[in-house]
């Protein structure tokens, strides 16, 4: 336990109410109660400290002491994590958990503790989908010309090139205004990002080519775990572990209602007939990643290879 009592103060993006929002204040309230108060983690929502790359690095510095980061804009940061990002990877959420809850995730892990991010569990976050102000989005030629906001991680830039439209890196704070003006056509994330941005009050096409099912970790800085004692760790890393069952729990029952909302308000959503055609022009992205990351063959290899 620590000497005195102290404050984590933690990053989360998402407002009061979604599914992570929830599982990381019953995080906040566990660590809390098991330490007799000396140990209070503060969740701060709607990215209130920062955007998300901005508060990876305010994390691995120890200014801020945990957060509920992606792992498209960790890319950047954690070279190996850019893996997770090429576009179909995964087949299913189901598989993804199944692969991050072992082996490879603990690899995945090791590569993010190098760079002062301890993983203490990790979410998910669906399926990611384009959704545009415009028109359905059937086959890959219906991307043409679209101005696409995305992560920070230049794999998406490429995944939109490859399809034949303009990619903008941006914020997520910065989507719904650039949307509003015109300055971007469309963007691309889960039913419950895209309900709760209230994005699909203007963009009212929502196609589903869930082209990215990818993970988050509850990740603690460094230096603050470091500090912990290992009884007061043992508390921190079950309360993130329980955080993830909750939060993987939530999102299965929360991803319908969201469709369903955003439906109701008037957002035509399409099933996409013929996925292969959006994988085929993926194929020059992962050819050229491997050429570039030749010890990240096996990776990929490994993960296709996880039922
Ligand atoms: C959300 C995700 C956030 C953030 C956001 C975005 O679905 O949970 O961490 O990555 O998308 O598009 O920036």
């Amino acid at each position: 336990m620590p000497a005195q009592a102290e404050d984590w103060r933690g990053w989360n993006v998402h407002p009061d109410g979604y599914p992570n929002s929830v599982a990381l204040k019953d995080f906040a309230d566990e660590v809390s109660e098991k330490t007799d108060g000396e140990l209070n983690p503060k969740v701060y929502n709607n990215a209130v400290l920062g955007d998300q790359p901005d508060a990876i690095e305010q994390t691995r510095s120890g200014a801020l002491d945990f957060g509920n980061f992606n792992m498209g804009p960790m890319g950047p940061i954690v070279p190996e994590t850019d893996v997770l990002s090429l576009p179909f990877l995964f087949t299913s959420v189901d598989q993804m958990y199944r692969v991050m809850d072992g082996d490879i995730g603990q690899r995945f892990a090791d590569a993010l503790a190098k760079k002062d991010l301890i993983v203490l569990s990790w979410f998910g976050s669906g399926a990611r989908s384009f959704y545009n102000t415009d028109h359905p989005i059937e086959k890959p030629d219906d991307l043409k010309g679209l101005k696409l906001r995305v992560m920070n991680n230049d794999l998406y830039v490429q995944m939109v090139d490859a399809l034949g439209g303009n990619a903008t890196p941006m914020s997520y704070g910065e989507v719904f205004q650039s949307l509003k003006t015109g300055v971007i056509d469309g963007a691309e994330n889960n039913f419950p990002s895209f309900d709760s941005s209230n994005h699909y009050e203007v963009a009212k096409y929502f196609s589903e080519t869930e082209h990215l099912i990818i993970p988050e970790c509850l990740c603690v800085a460094a230096s603050s775990w470091n500090a912990l004692d290992e009884d007061t760790q043992k508390i921190v890393r079950t309360a993130a572990e329980n955080a993830a069952t909750e939060q993987r729990k939530l999102w299965a029952e929360g991803v319908e209602k969201s469709r369903e909302d955003v439906e109701a308000a008037g957002v035509k959503v399409n099933e996409i007939d013929d996925k292969a055609a959006f994988q085929k022009r993926m194929e020059p992205i992962y050819q050229a990643f491997i050429e570039s990351h030749p010890d990240m063959k096996s990776l990929i290899d490994d993960i296709r290879a996880t039922q």
